[in-house]
């Protein structure tokens, strides 16, 4: 059995070679529930931690699909069931060109420990292809998403594996799934979550993760008696993590002053207002444009493209009061980090999964600032996704206020789990 941490990831790396951000992944754990294990031996003699790195069960599969010329095209894709031992596996799908396994078991990994945290009853999963939606046509959409639920359809349930969005699957995306799901089973259930509001879809999903990212932001500014109100931020992204992180920041008195996509970022010194933001969501939801649109549309705005040879990302070096990166992992690196705190950003409540380098970790927690780490900041999307199963499996829908009250008491809690752990193990503000 191993004896420390660096004994135990010489073994997960060993047995799952080139998954980088497995390893990645796991280690951060690993790290912060060490001192757990060191008081409770009966975890470490049942191989808690062991079984923890296995995946229950793991599907590859294969997506051919006909495009608009009439050429068959073929993807590879995957469903990772990590751990039920808690509910059915539950967590989202992502289509994007760099999925691979590595990254998916990364994901899935981290969702069994968010899942736990939310306190509802759901065990961990994550799946996708390296399938990339950009640049096709709906029908195109519709032709791969219903071979790739041809497959999926006999891994899956609503009381076995409950996929939903994630990268490059939304609303769109799930409304075809759903349908070929429902087709070849001859069954309306729960067995997606992120469902339009006619097909079970529950109120607030859409608003669940970018909400739940910044209400965990005001939970830790109330520790040191502050609020959102006039606080600057940079936002990463501008898919469904963005919009809402965005929307709620305006509730709140907030000012988002960023936003990007994978070609560049958008600096925007006046404040991306609420005119702003519904046209960023008219753009990238309906005309599926790219960001560089809205200097075009608002001279207060400054364009930069992505540069990929650059040592950093200039999004985050801007002046601000908090950052909530919301586009993908380890997209704030070492000198990402070093900026933000150089630029006085005192609050980071990550929106997307594992997006700081652990690197950046380190310097955000050596220096004391306010940080929310993915697995408990951006929970409140699987949450809502808990509470749609909910709804489901009661034939019945709860209003906006109320899922938006469970969400928000869902958040605080974690966050206070969270705080009450640093506190029991020895590091309290942590
Ligand atoms: P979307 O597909 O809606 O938006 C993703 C955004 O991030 C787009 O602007 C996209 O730009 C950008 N992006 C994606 N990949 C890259 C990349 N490699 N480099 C630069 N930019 C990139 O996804 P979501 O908003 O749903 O997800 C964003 C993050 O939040 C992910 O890390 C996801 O895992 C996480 N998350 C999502 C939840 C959800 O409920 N949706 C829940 C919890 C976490 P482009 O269009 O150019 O690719
Ligand atoms: O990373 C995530 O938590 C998600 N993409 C949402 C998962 C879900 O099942 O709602």
């Amino acid at each position: 059995m191993a004896e420390n941490v660096a004994a135990f990831m010489e073994n997960v790396i060993a047995k799952n070679p080139a998954e980088k951000e497995f390893h990645q992944a796991v280690e951060e754990v690993v790290e912060s529930i060490w001192p757990v294990l060191e008081k409770r031996p009966e975890y470490r003699k049942a191989k808690i931690l062991e079984r923890s790195v296995e995946p229950e069960r793991v599907i590859l599969f294969r997506v051919p699909w006909v495009d608009d010329k009439g050429e068959v095209q073929v993807n590879k894709a995957f469903r990772i069931e990590m751990s039920s031992a808690i509910g059915p596996y539950k967590g989202g799908l992502r289509f994007h060109p760099s999925v691979n396994l590595g990254i998916l078991k990364f994901l899935a990994f981290e969702q069994v420990w968010k899942n736990s945290l939310t306190t509802l009853p759901m065990g961990g999963g994550k799946g996708g292809s390296d399938f990339d939606p950009k640049g096709k046509s709906d029908l195109e959409v519709m032709r791969f998403c219903q071979s790739f639920m041809s497959e999926l359809f006999r891994h899956i349930g609503p009381n076995t594996d409950v996929p939903a969005g994630d990268i490059g699957v939304g609303g769109r995306e799930i409304g075809f799934l759903f349908g070929q799901y429902k087709k070849l089973r001859n069954e309306f259930t729960g067995v997606l979550t992120g469902k339009g509001l006619n097909w079970g879809g529950s109120l607030i999903r859409p608003e669940a993760t970018g909400y739940g990212a910044v209400y965990f932001a005001a939970n830790m500014l109330e520790t040191r008696n502050e609020t959102l109100e006039g606080k600057t931020a940079l936002v990463s992204g501008s898919g469904n993590v963005f919009q809402y992180t965005a929307e709620k920041l305006l509730d709140l008195g907030g000012k988002p002053i960023t936003a990007s996509d994978s070609s560049g970022y958008v600096y925007d010194e006046a404040g991306i207002d609420r005119e702003k933001l519904a046209f960023i969501m008219e753009l990238k939801n309906v005309k599926r444009g790219r960001i560089k649109e809205y200097a075009e549309k608002y001279p207060s705005a400054v364009y930069t493209p992505a540069d990929p040879n650059a040592d950093h990302n200039p999004l985050w070096d801007h002046k601000a009061d908090c950052a909530f990166p919301s586009a993908t992992q380890n997209e704030i690196n070492a000198k990402d980090a070093a900026n933000l705190l150089k630029n006085g950003v005192y609050v980071v409540s990550e929106g997307a999964n594992m997006p700081t380098v652990p690197d950046g970790v380190n310097q955000f927690v050596d220096a004391k600032i306010l940080y929310g780490p993915g697995k408990a900041a951006n929970a409140g999307g699987v949450a809502v996704s808990g509470l749609e199963m909910s709804q489901n499996s009661l034939r019945y829908n709860w209003t906006r206020e109320e899922v938006d009250q469970k969400l928000f008491r869902i958040m605080k809690d974690i966050h206070d789990a969270s705080a009450a752990a640093a506190n029991e193990y020895g590091t309290p503000d942590n």
